[in-house]
């Protein structure tokens, strides 16, 4: 009887270490998202572009190519702003705050939208031509 109980406990205290053991391993593997490292120095242009529920306005730019500055403001709604082929690139806005990011882009046409679900599709899309 009493050897039983002895061996309940010790039971228990296993389970506790194991699940102890997961909780740390699940604190450690939220390191996969890719980093974005932003263009040091000074910025050629800044471009101003404001979204809304759902555009951006203006839709349609041009920079030459070298590192600008994209400043972000929202007038309705919460939004970002990617560009395709930089991956890790993201402002966010939400209300009234204003975001600010620098990239270095090349020679060429890109297209930047909000990837928040069902924006990109209501039209919050433009391009962005560098020369
Ligand atoms: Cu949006």
């Amino acid at each position: 009887m009493l050897r039983r109980i002895a061996t309940r406990r010790i039971g228990l205290s296993g389970a506790a270490l194991i699940v102890g053991t997961l909780v740390f391993a699940g604190c450690g593997s939220d390191s996969g998202a890719t980093p974005y490292v932003a263009p040091t120095g000074p910025a050629i242009k800044t471009l101003s572009i404001s979204a809304k529920n759902f555009a951006f306005t203006p839709s349609a730019l041009s920079a030459p190519a070298g590192i600008l500055q994209i400043d972000l403001t929202s007038s309705a709604g919460n939004h970002d702003l990617v560009i395709q082929g930089l991956p890790g690139f993201q402002l966010e806005v939400s209300g009234d705050t204003k975001a600010s990011g620098k990239v270095l882009l090349k020679k060429g046409k890109y297209t930047f939208y909000c990837d928040i679900a069902g924006h990109r599709s209501s039209g919050m899309e433009g391009t962005l031509t560098v020369t």
